[in-house]
């Protein structure tokens, strides 16, 4: 069996990929995008049909190496089994909790990563900002999408402030239940595209995500709210079609991605005051009273916000801290406990206790 390229758009296949076929692949392989991954095996979908095939190990044993969800595989035609994993355009991963932190592959190949928070409370810059840095840390492009612009007789200015963060940073602001306002986000979701998305708890993520769709396939806070079952699970399904041509992938891990090393997502979305502080005087400033440090003398002359760098240093320590390895935190923390119980103990006897 072979296919025929322009078959593969359908799934998310884009020039990315087909720059690394090579001509023997034409007729002796056939590609198949990964839609989940089990611990029996990957189920796949492709022009060759959906087909669940065995796991795909590689030889060169590399911990990246692994199928995930997103992922282009090239198939023996004959047995199906996968052969070669395709060079990936994008990667979502994180470090697993835990001692051993296992290197977790969440999803690949997305082109576009929605960011959502809306015209309210919700929107907060920092959050904001760390999104970007993970964006950047997977090679995704970012969309901030604000929605309940309804609700707001200022949009605009959430706009702006979101806009502000990265120079060219793309901004959409629209009401999540209206299909108008939401093709605004089409340019993304074209055929060969795959997109994703990432925000808080009620922001509206399920409602675009049905808006997008145009089925009302996903549960909402509304629906849930309605239920009197109980909780209303998000659907199971990872991969959702888009009328305009492209793929939706929605799983829990991307759902659940957290602020892990991002330290060069990071340095890329911080790269003025980076630049800054690679300027001071002392190479372990901390920015706050030391001699030479270029970072307050930016400030003082107002070329840098104070605001970004209290920013950046918070997303420094929390990245920071992500990465820390949980040995060495268990260790510190019963360090702490021994010396909270030395120093009541002091007390106690001070107090002749
Ligand atoms: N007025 C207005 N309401 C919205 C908009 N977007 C979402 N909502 C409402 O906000 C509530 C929460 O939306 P959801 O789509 O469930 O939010 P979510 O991001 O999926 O939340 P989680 O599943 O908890 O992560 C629902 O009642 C939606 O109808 C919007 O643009 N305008
Ligand atoms: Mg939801
Ligand atoms: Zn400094």
């Amino acid at each position: 069996m072979t296919f025929q390229i322009s078959d593969l758009a359908d799934f998310g296949w884009n020039s990315t990929f087909t720059s690394q076929l090579e001509t023997s692949d034409l007729t002796s392989a056939i590609p198949a995008r990964v839609v989940a991954v089990h611990r029996s095996g990957i189920r796949v979908t492709g022009p060759a049909g959906d087909r669940l095939i065995p796991p795909f190990i590689s030889k060169d044993g590399n911990d990246e190496m692994v199928a995930t969800v997103g992922d282009w595989l090239m198939l023996d035609p004959q047995t199906f089994w996968a052969q070669r994993l395709l060079r990936r355009k994008s990667l979502f991963k994180r470090r697993a909790p835990g001692t051993g932190r296992k290197l977790q592959l969440i999803a690949a190949n997305i082109d576009t990563l929605f960011i959502v928070s809306s015209c309210n409370q919700d929107f907060n810059t920092a959050r904001l900002e760390r999104y970007l840095a993970m964006a950047r840390d997977a090679d995704v492009t970012p969309v901030i999408v604000l929605t309940k612009a309804d609700q707001t007789d200022t949009p605009e200015e959430f706009a702006d402030a979101a806009a502000k963060l990265l120079p060219g940073l793309l901004v959409e602001v629209l009401d999540a239940r209206d299909p108008d306002s939401v093709a605004r986000l089409a340019v993304w979701c074209a055929r060969g595209q795959t997109v994703a998305l990432v925000g808080s708890s009620g922001v509206g993520k399920s409602t675009l995500i049905n808006t997008l769709t145009g089925v009302d396939q996903i549960a909402t806070q509304g629906v849930r709210e309605d239920d009197d079952k109980g909780r209303h699970t998000t659907s199971g399904r990872a991969f959702h079609r888009l009328p305009a041509g492209g793929w939706l992938l929605d799983t829990p891990g991307m759902r659940e991605l957290q602020l892990t090393e991002v330290r060069a997502g990071l340095e890329e979305v911080f790269a003025d005051v980076v630049a800054l502080a690679n300027t001071c005087r002392f190479s372990n400033c901390q920015h706050t009273t030391e001699p030479g440090c270029a970072v307050q003398a930016a400030i003082e002359l107002g070329t840098l916000d104070a605001e970004r760098l209290r920013h950046w240093q918070k997303l420094s320590a929390e990245e920071a801290y992500n990465n820390e390895n949980l040995a060495d935190r268990r260790a510190r923390d019963k360090a702490f406990g021994k010396m909270v119980k030395r120093v009541m103990g002091d007390k106690r006897r001070r107090d002749g206790g």
